[in-house]
């Protein structure tokens, strides 16, 4: 009944500029905070002299890396069970590091005083490439680990190695390709920042900040901090964008908390674009090389795979506990396959930690990527049309739920319609014999398909966890007396409309307007707890737990109607938004009426103790596996090397979709995203770990000048698992839209013999490949 196209209810806010933004928030007595940072990748730090600093008229604190220490804050602990300084003690491990944080009457005598410290360095050589991280003479970076003599940071494996293997020996086809998953940046338009204000009085810490998780990052707060957890509240405001990098802690939002702590006054702390761009989170830097074995009529049988991660001086990937390397083994896509293996291993490098999952169910992005350029490259092995011979590989619909050769149990899906749905929207018989024509003609034109499988929704508790938190997410509702509704839920949008979504289930689920239903997120103070919004879990975990409170609601309200009715609760049913006696639809009873007798002094019935209210957690029994086929058309100007996006179809199954206008928004930015990753974007550093992309000149952000018209289609195969039927959606454009990108680029240079190139096919680097440099990242 609420399901269906709805504008946001967040849009009269955020259209009017009456957003609040961490950075609009303004406390009596406020002071402001900077980071002094390492301009060294790698370097010994000899000392620091704050005292200039401190003698500025203006600055009422400097904090440094021994300030901490003396308060065991030194260090904190990260996402992934590695330690990361908050502010640098014995040395400094990339560029843009934290080093000292000075507290100031305004935000400029914050900055000018960071210029008043004097730090001496001595640079130590930077492992900038993952490749060499390994080698004997590499400089050990993590030498505040004990025991550590070189760079290696974990190995994991997954799938059948012998079975893979001996699949492998017999094969009629192989194909490999190394490729490169470039270091990329969410880049949300908001960065982050944190206001900070502690109540020496009441003992109550208060923190606004960006976050994608504030019940999270109010228990390591109190586990770190060591205070008491219910004097932390955690309020999440408006954000502006999370794209997965605002899940982790950052220092700056420590040192403003310490800043807050040690001046008595609130501290606010806002980042810069290059701040951000160079120290707060990255994704991928995945090195992989993709094998595949077939049959030489296309059966694909087989998929080998090894990974060199880059993560960065600490590792601060955000993922479940038990997977190093996120949900990467979920590689074998949507193909039917015998057996599969991979291998990850990872290392540190001097680079900016994160390995964030960016737009992504923990490197969901690079095993799609993967495996959909892997098919493409045995596709011009075997001289096959690559839609063919996906069509020919997909899993079929009788194969769910169908259990993976890596340990994943996919829910539902129907791929091959998917693709049919999509090669028809594109008339793709006609586009390639276009492209027939225009390669006669000399001009280079490529068509590129993707399809991908996501596992979203994180996910059920016993196997993920965030340093040992359960993923469950909690949920309450409550019905005022005149049947309005309020729902509290534990995660926190950054501009998906979960204000209006959430409101839409309840209000499906109780036979109320959406409007009628108010949505509070973003304060620890106020909700249920819950793991947060990442992974496109909001849906699938807290969106389940709103309908399931929803129908506790409603099986309450129940009760009330009969006494009402002057029945029995079995007699009643539910249809229309009312209950009514089986057979008498004229006697329902809607839940405002129900409500309120609710809280009037109608004689209640054992069960129901004075009102409707309801509370709820969710521990979802699987993930759900979005899925979608994609195709890119491009035009590509030999000349200059310049990709044109012409046409992009996406077509998307996320089961029941709750607001398909909102979804849609969602898969309008996700083609955006990796329009702008597989043509334009890698965050680079020359030989000496300096960072090149720290302002929006260099790191480039697709606009609608890049983008095509999007053309969507959809097919809705509900997960089973899921009360609403409902998958996730946010990231499956992100993930999915990359490997079509690049496949449509490298079918237009197939005139040329490539087969491969590394994003960004920037037009430098396309030019290179077609004049014959096999450029590679
Ligand atoms: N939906 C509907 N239906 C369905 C599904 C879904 O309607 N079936 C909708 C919902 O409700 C919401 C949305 O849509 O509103 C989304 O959802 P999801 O999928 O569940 O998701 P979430 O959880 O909510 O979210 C998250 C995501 C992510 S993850 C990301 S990156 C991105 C996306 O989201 N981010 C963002 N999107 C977006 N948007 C915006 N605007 N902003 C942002 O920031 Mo990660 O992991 O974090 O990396």
């Amino acid at each position: 009944m609420s399901y269906g196209r709805m504008h946001r209810k967040e849009d009269a806010r955020f259209i009017r500029g009456r957003g609040t933004y961490t950075d609009d928030v303004r406390l009596p007595g406020m002071l402001y905070g900077a980071i002094l940072r390492s301009p060294h990748a790698h370097a010994r730090i000899v000392s620091v002299d704050a005292s200039a600093a401190e003698a500025h008229p203006k600055v009422r604190a400097v904090i440094t890396g021994q300030t901490l220490a003396g308060l065991g804050l030194a260090w904190m602990p990260t996402l992934s069970q590695d330690i990361q300084a908050v502010l640098a003690t014995d040395k400094v491990r990339f560029q843009g590091q934290e080093v000292a944080f000075v507290v100031a009457e305004d935000a400029y005598s914050a900055r000018d005083a960071l210029e008043l410290i004097d730090v001496e360095y001595e640079p130590l050589d930077a492992v900038v490439d993952a490749r060499t991280a390994l080698d004997q003479d590499a400089p050990v970076i993590r030498d505040d680990l004990e025991g550590r003599t070189d760079n290696h940071l974990f190995d994991w494996e997954a799938g059948d190695r012998a079975r893979t293997d001996a699949i492998f020996e017999r094969a009629e086809v192989k194909v490999a390709q190394d490729m490169l998953y470039p270091r990329v940046h969410p880049a949300p338009l908001e960065t982050c920042g944190a206001v900070a204000d502690f109540d020496k009085v009441t003992g109550k810490l208060t923190v606004w900040c960006p976050t994608q998780a504030p019940h999270a990052h109010r228990t390591l707060y109190a586990m770190v901090a060591g205070l008491p957890e219910h004097k932390i509240r955690v309020i999440s405001p408006d954000i502006g964008g999370g794209f997965g990098g605002k899940v982790g802690i950052y220092p700056g939002y420590v040192c403003a908390i310490v800043g807050s702590i040690v001046t008595g006054r609130p501290v606010k702390w806002m980042e810069d674009r290059s701040e951000n761009l160079m120290s707060t989170s990255f994704a991928r830097d995945y090195h992989m090389r993709g094998e595949i074995a077939a049959t030489r009529d296309g059966k694909i049988q087989a998929i080998r795979v090894k990974v060199l991660a880059d993560h960065g001086a600490f590792n601060g990937t955000a993922q479940p506990t038990k997977f190093p390397a996120g949900f990467f083994h979920v590689f074998s896509g949507s193909y039917d396959v015998e057996a599969a293996h991979c291998e990850v291993t990872g290392v540190y490098t001097n680079k900016a930690p994160g390995g964030v999952a960016y737009a992504c169910s923990f490197r969901v992005t690079e095993a799609v990527y993967l495996v959909e350029r892997m098919v493409d490259v045995l596709a011009a092995e075997l001289g096959t049309d690559p839609a063919e011979l996906r069509l020919r590989n997909l899993l079929r619909p009788e194969q769910f739920p169908y259990h993976s050769p890596t340990g994943w149990e996919y829910d539902s899906g129907d791929y091959p319609r998917a693709l049919r749905l999509a090669l028809d929207m594109a008339g793709y018989d006609k586009l390639r014999a276009e492209q027939a024509d225009r390669r006669a003609r000399g001009e280079l034109m490529g068509i590129g398909i993707s399809f991908f499988t996501e596992a979203v929704g994180a996910g059920p508790r016993k196997h993920m966890d965030i340093l040992g938190l359960g993923m469950a997410d909690g949920a309450e509702l409550r019905v005022h007396p005149t049947g309005k509704a309020v729902l509290r839920v534990s995660c926190q949008s950054q501009g998906q409309g979960h204000e209006t979504t959430f409101a839409q289930i309840v209000g499906h689920e109780l036979g109320i307007p959406a409007d009628d239903v108010e949505v509070v997120h973003g304060d620890t103070d106020q909700t249920p707890f819950g793991l947060g919004t990442y992974g496109s879990r909001s849906t699938p975990v807290s969106g389940a737990a709103a309908a399931i409170v929803s129908r506790k609601v409603r099986d309450r309200a129940r009760i009330v109607a009969a006494a009402m009715l002057e029945a029995s609760p079995d007699d009643l049913e539910w249809s229309d938004g009312t209950w009514s006696v089986v057979g008498d639809p004229a006697s329902g009873k809607s839940l405002a009426e129900i409500a309120l007798a609710a809280h009037s002094n109608l004689e209640l019935p054992d069960g129901v103790e004075g009102h409707l209210d309801a509370v709820t957690v969710y521990n979802p029994p699987n993930l759900t596996y979005p899925f979608g086929a994609y195709i890119c058309v491009v035009d590509v100007d030999p000349g200059t090397g310049q990709v044109r996006v012409r046409r992009f179809v996406a077509v998307d199954d996320c089961g029941v979709r709750i607001n398909p206008m909102i979804v849609e928004g969602q898969i309008h930015g996700g083609l955006a995203d990796g329009v702008g990753m597989a043509l334009m974007q890698v965050m680079a550093f020359d030989e000496d770990g300096n960072h090149l992309g720290a302002s929006f000149m260099d790191y480039l952000l697709p606009t609608s000048m890049e983008c095509p018209s999007w053309e969507l289609g959809e097919t809705v195969t509900p997960s089973p698992a899921h009360p609403i039927g409902a998958k996730g959606v946010g990231e499956s454009a992100t993930v999915g839209s990359p490997a079509a990108v690049v496949n449509a680029v490298v079918d237009a240079l197939a005139p040329y013999g490539v087969r491969h190139a590394d994003m960004p096919l920037t037009p430098a680097n396309v030019w290179r490949v077609v004049n014959g440099d096999p450029f590679r990242t």
